[in-house]
C-alpha cells in the first residue's frame, strides 16, 4: 500500500531496494521553480521540508543519490494541445498537470510537460517522503488527472473566514491536487470583498454575519495575496458573487436596489431564497456592470460565478432577464460566467459553465444546458456538501441532502450520477462547504477533513483505479494522512472507520 490520496492512474511497484531517506542528497530542480509566483516553488519547498524532517541532508554532490526534478514538454508521451496556451480548469490544461515519477536506489526522476505537472509531481512525492519509514519504495507511476476541474466552494459570506485560514484551505486543497478554490464572497448575511466602485457594500454589509457574529470582509490587498498564494500551489481563484437572489446585504447596503428604494435591516437568520434583484429597478445594471466590472479587474483567472441559486421569490420571467443581463455584464469583461444550475435555463453566453448542486430536484436547466453546449461541473449536495452531517447525530452541519459519510463523499461516479447528461460535458466536480453552521476554523476543519481528501481523489483519479481500490483500499490510504493534519493543526472528524495514525 503507498500512501497516496488521490490514487494515480498508473502505478508499479518494483523489486528491489527505494530510494533511502536518511543521508546526503542531491536535490536538482529546474528554473521553473524559481520565483515565488511559480506554481512549482511551494511545493518544492514542502518537498524539502518533508525531506528535512525524514533526516536527508541536502546539498550533496554529484554522486549521492538525487532526486532530479525536470521539465520535458517535447516527450512525445504527452497529450498536449501545442498551438493555443490553454485557459486554466479546461481539459486542455488538465493534460498539462500529467506527470511521470520513477524511484529507484540511487534515484527519483520526476518529468512534465509544464510546472503544473511538476507541481503535481511534488505532491506525490511529498506525500511519499510523508508516508515512508527509511526509503522510499521503488516505484514507477504515471499520472495525469481525470477531470479538469476540481473544486472547493466556501462560503465567508454566512460567517466570515480571513484570509490566513482561506491560505491554509488552499494548501489542505492542492495538499490532494485540487486546482480551484471558489469563493463564495457574497449572500443575504454579509458582503466580503471590498468594492472601491460601492464602498458601502462592506461598509454597511461586511460587519454582519449569521447569528449575529461580527463578520468581516477581504480587503483588496486580502484578495490579491489571497489569489498569489493560491497561484504558488496552481489552484485558480473563482470568486462568486451571488445574484440575482442571495444579495439581502446587497440591499441592506444599496436601498435603491429595492423597489421602495428602503434599505431593509441586515439579516442574520438562515433562511435562503427570500431575496431578489431585478432589472425592473434603474439601479440595478449600473450595480452590475460597477460591481462585476471591478470583480473582473481584480481577479487574474478566467472565470467569474455569478450564483443564480434558489430566487425563489422572483418570478420567472425577472429571473431569466438578470441572469441573461449577469451573461451579458460578465461576456463584456472578458470571463467566463458560471452559474448555479437554475441558472442553466437563460440565455448563457457561449462557454458558459453551469454547477449541478440540487440532487434529486429538477435536473432539467443542467441538462437542457449541456444539450446547448454548456460544460457542467458536479457539486451533487448528497455526495460532496460537506457542510452536511456525518451522521444523524454530528453537532454540526446541516442535513437537507442527508447526511454525508466520508464513504458517501466518495462513493459515486460523476460521469454516471445525472441521467441524460453526457459524461463528455462533464468539466470537472468540486465539493461545497456553506458556513451556516461553522463558526470557527476548527468547525471548518472539521467538516472537510477527512472527506475533502476522498472527494479530491473521485476528482482525480481514474474510476476503474478507485473500483479496483474500493472504499476498503482507501481507509489505510487515509489514514496516514493524520499526522499531516495534526502538524497543521488542521482538525478533522476522526471517522470511525478509519484506523487513524
Ligand atoms: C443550498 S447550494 C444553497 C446555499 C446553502 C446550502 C446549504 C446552493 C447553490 N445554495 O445557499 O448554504 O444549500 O447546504
Amino acid at each position: 500500500m503507498l500512501p497516496l490520496v488521490p490514487a494515480p492512474a498508473h502505478l508499479e511497484e518494483h523489486d528491489g531496494p527505494g530510494f533511502p531517506l536518511a543521508g546526503p542528497l542531491r536535490l536538482v530542480t529546474p528554473d521553473a521553480g524559481t520565483t515565488d509566483a511559480d506554481p512549482v516553488a511551494a511545493p518544492l519547498a514542502d518537498l524539502a521540508d518533508s525531506l528535512a524532517a525524514a533526516g536527508a541532508a541536502l546539498g550533496a554532490s554529484a554522486g549521492a543519490p538525487e532526486i532530479i526534478v525536470e521539465l520535458d514538454p517535447d516527450d512525445p508521451q504527452w497529450v498536449l494541445a501545442r498551438d493555443v496556451p490553454p485557459a486554466s480548469l479546461t481539459h486542455d490544461a488538465a493534460a498539462l498537470e500529467a506527470y511521470r515519477l520513477t524511484v529507484g536506489a540511487d534515484r527519483v526522476h520526476l518529468l512534465a510537460p509544464a510546472p503544473v505537472g511538476l507541481a503535481r509531481g511534488l505532491t506525490t512525492l511529498v506525500h511519499l517522503v510523508r508516508g515512508s519509514a527509511d526509503a522510499i519504495p521503488a516505484v514507477a507511476i504515471s499520472d495525469a488527472p481525470r477531470y479538469a476541474w476540481r473544486g472547493l466552494s466556501i462560503d465567508i459570506a454566512r460567517h466570515f473566514f480571513p484570509l490566513s485560514v482561506l491560505k491554509e484551505v488552499v494548501d489542505l486543497a492542492a495538499g490532494y491536487k485540487l486546482n480551484a478554490l471558489h469563493v463564495h464572497l457574497t449572500d443575504d448575511q454579509g458582503w466580503r470583498l471590498e468594492l472601491t466602485r460601492r464602498p458601502l457594500l462592506t461598509e454597511r454589509s461586511g460587519g454582519t454575519e449569521v447569528g449575529g457574529g461580527e463578520g468581516g470582509y477581504l480587503s483588496q490587498a486580502d484578495w490579491a495575496e489571497l489569489v498569489a498564494h493560491a497561484a504558488s500551489r496552481a489552484v485558480t481563484v473563482v470568486p462568486e458573487i451571488d445574484l440575482p437572489g442571495h444579495t439581502h446585504a446587497a440591499l441592506h447596503a444599496y436601498g435603491q436596489l429595492t423597489p421602495t428604494g428602503e434599505a431593509p435591516p441586515p439579516y442574520t437568520g438562515t433562511d435562503v431564497g427570500f431575496s431578489q434583484i431585478t432589472l425592473n429597478e434603474p439601479a440595478t445594471k449600473p450595480f452590475l456592470d460597477d460591481v462585476l466590472g471591478e470583480l473582473a479587474d481584480l481577479t487574474p483567472g478566467p472565470y467569474l460565478h455569478g450564483g443564480g441559486d434558489e430566487a425563489h421569490v422572483m418570478t420567472r420571467q425577472d429571473y431569466l432577464d438578470v441572469v441573461a443581463e449577469l451573461g451579458r455584464v460578465v461576456a463584456g469583461t472578458g470571463k467566463v460566467l458560471v452559474v448555479w444550475q437554475e441558472g442553466g435555463a437563460a440565455d448563457l453566453p457561449p462557454g458558459s459553465l453551469v454547477q449541478l448542486w440540487a440532487s434529486g430536484t429538477d435536473l432539467t436547466p443542467v441538462l437542457d444546458a449541456a444539450e446547448r453546449g454548456h460544460d457542467v461541473i458536479m457539486s451533487p449536495g448528497n455526495h460532496i456538501y460537506l457542510d452536511m452531517k456525518y451522521t444523524p447525530e454530528f453537532p454540526l452541519g446541516l442535513d437537507w441532502a442527508g447526511h454525508v459519510d466520508l464513504e458517501r463523499s466518495w462513493s459515486w461516479d460523476p460521469d454516471t450520477y445525472a441521467d441524460g447528461l453526457d459524461p463528455a460535458r462533464i468539466r470537472g466536480i468540486e465539493a461545497a462547504v456553506w458556513t451556516e453552521t461553522l463558526a470557527t476554523r476548527d468547525d471548518l476543519f472539521t467538516m472537510l477533513l477527512p472527506r475533502l481528501a476522498a472527494v479530491a481523489e473521485v476528482a482525480w483519479s481514474p474510476q476503474s483505479v478507485r473500483d479496483a481500490s474500493g472504499f476498503a483500499g482507501l481507509v489505510p490510504r487515509l489514514a496516514v494522512q493524520a499526522p499531516t493534519w495534526r502538524a497543521h493543526d488542521w482538525a478533522f472528524h476522526p471517522v470511525p472507520e478509519v484506523p487513524w495514525l
